[in-house]
């Protein structure tokens, strides 16, 4: 049974995700689940997905949730070790690949998740803006990508001179930053940053997933 993602292609998670089914050549079927009709509250959803969340896996019966965690699980059975993620055993790269990826969830996600949340998609619920609150998380935001830069001044990617999924994890959210006008990515003030980020966005993976 080919493996389906049930999750939505507006979703930044779902599309975290499919970036790695892309990257691994991963047949999958995405199953669209269609918030309008409120289809990731209902009972049957929440069963699997407790969070009542996009996207979960369903791989032969084996259901998981978390995109993140999907991403690892996918990267170990379907061939990402090496590409996308250090070999299990290889404790030190795995330790340093998992130091990159909180750098992700804590330093990244914390803020730019956020961000998204108050300037493209309240706005899609009829909600106003929190501009104070995204003033402050863009200033934030721009100190944690001053340090990414010093980070990337040594290496080329961030768990090391591989790309890992750590890198990866950053493509939705960072690609609505532009979306915002928020242009630390891109506009070479912090030029090690600017680099990497025009390295990853521009895998082909990442534009098959957006239609880029
Ligand atoms: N940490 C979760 C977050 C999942 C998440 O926030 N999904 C969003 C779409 S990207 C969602 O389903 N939002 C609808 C809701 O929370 O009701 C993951 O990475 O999978």
């Amino acid at each position: 049974m080919v493996l389906k993602l049930y999750g939505n292609p507006m979703s930044t998670c779902t599309n975290r995700v499919r970036t790695v089914f892309e990257e691994l050549n991963v047949p999958y079927e995405l199953v669209v689940v269609d918030f309008a009709k409120g289809e990731h509250k209902t009972p049957e959803f929440v069963a699997v997905q407790p969070f009542g969340q996009v996207p979960y896996i369903d791989d032969d019966g084996f259901k998981l949730y978390e995109s993140r965690a999907i991403c690892r699980y996918v990267a170990l059975k379907y061939g990402g070790i090496g590409k996308l993620i250090p070999d299990p055993t290889d404790l030190q790269k795995t330790a340093l690949f998992e130091q990159a990826a909180s750098v992700e969830t804590c330093n990244f996600d914390a803020f730019a998740s956020v961000l998204a949340f108050e300037n493209v998609f309240k706005p899609l619920f009829g909600l106003e803006t929190d501009k104070a609150a995204v003033a402050h998380l863009t200033a934030t935001l721009d100190g944690k990508l001053a340090v990414y830069d010093t980070i990337l001044g040594k290496t080329k990617y961030l768990a090391g001179d591989e790309i890992t999924l750590a890198d990866l994890f950053h493509l939705p959210y960072g690609a609505l930053l532009a979306k915002q006008n928020i242009d630390f990515l891109e506009s070479g003030k912090y030029p090690n940053v600017t680099r990497w980020w025009k390295d990853v966005s521009g895998r082909a993976s990442w534009k098959k997933v957006t239609g880029a």
